[in-house]
């Protein structure tokens, strides 16, 4: 048995942790996941049945992390010699910029596609303020910075890169300048090229029957 075992289905939110996966260069085995049959291995590791879903195999137990942010940092903690984690002079950079894709920016974006509205007078009750408010701040900072962290790629960039690559892709984010050349740059990581060719011919393979 590999050392993680992922929960995966190509069509989803797995792609963000196959990618990151792929940077950690740990090794592990893919579960795949049908969303009408899904193993019992994985509400057992979560109970909300959420891909994507790790479990670590270590000597002392079995540890299940879930929820894509926290799987991208989980796997940079563990294999340290990728040099994915932040600097300390990079962390104030790095968890900002984590958690507001996977607060705001999350939320932000879902509430756009659901066709939920923030009535009149409540965006301050909101996390995510306003749909343009929150698209127009991370715009800001990708025109003036290469990465989350500044000048230098890390795993933030796996989960952050992802939200913007997923967003042009589908149409949830708009079409700026900045958010296309920062997917440009992750798009031509190596890591990035195996995790999506891997997805995109399980996907092609799924639909072809
Ligand atoms: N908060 C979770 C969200 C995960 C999630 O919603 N995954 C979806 C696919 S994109 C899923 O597993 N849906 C199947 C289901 O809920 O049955 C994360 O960030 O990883």
């Amino acid at each position: 048995m590999a050392d993680i075992s992922f929960f995966h289905n190509p069509m989803s939110r797995g792609q963000i942790a196959h990618w990151a996966l792929h940077e950690s260069g740990v090794d592990f085995d893919i579960v795949p996941v049908e969303w009408d049959a899904k193993p019992e291995t994985l509400l057992a590791a979560n109970p909300m049945g959420k891909i994507p879903t790790i479990v670590h195999h270590t000597p002392s137990r079995d540890i299940a992390v879930t929820e894509a942010p926290a799987i991208c940092h989980y796997l940079a903690v563990i294999a340290p010699d990728k040099g994915l984690l932040p600097r300390e002079e990079e962390s104030g950079d790095y968890f900002r910029w984590m958690f507001f894709a996977a607060g705001p920016l999350e939320q932000a974006i879902i509430a756009k596609s659901m066709g939920w509205n923030v009535p009149d007078g409540r965006a301050g009750m909101v996390g995510f303020g306003s749909y343009d408010l929150t698209v127009a701040t991370l715009e800001d900072w990708l025109a003036t910075h290469d990465y989350a962290c500044g000048t230098r790629f890390t795993m933030a960039d796996v989960y952050v890169g992802s939200a913007v690559d997923w967003g042009l892709a589908f149409g949830t984010l708009p079409d700026r300048p900045a958010f296309a050349a920062y997917a440009e740059r992750l798009r031509a990581r190596d890591a990035y090229r195996a995790a999506k060719a891997k997805d995109n011919a399980a996907i092609a393979e799924k639909q072809n029957g």
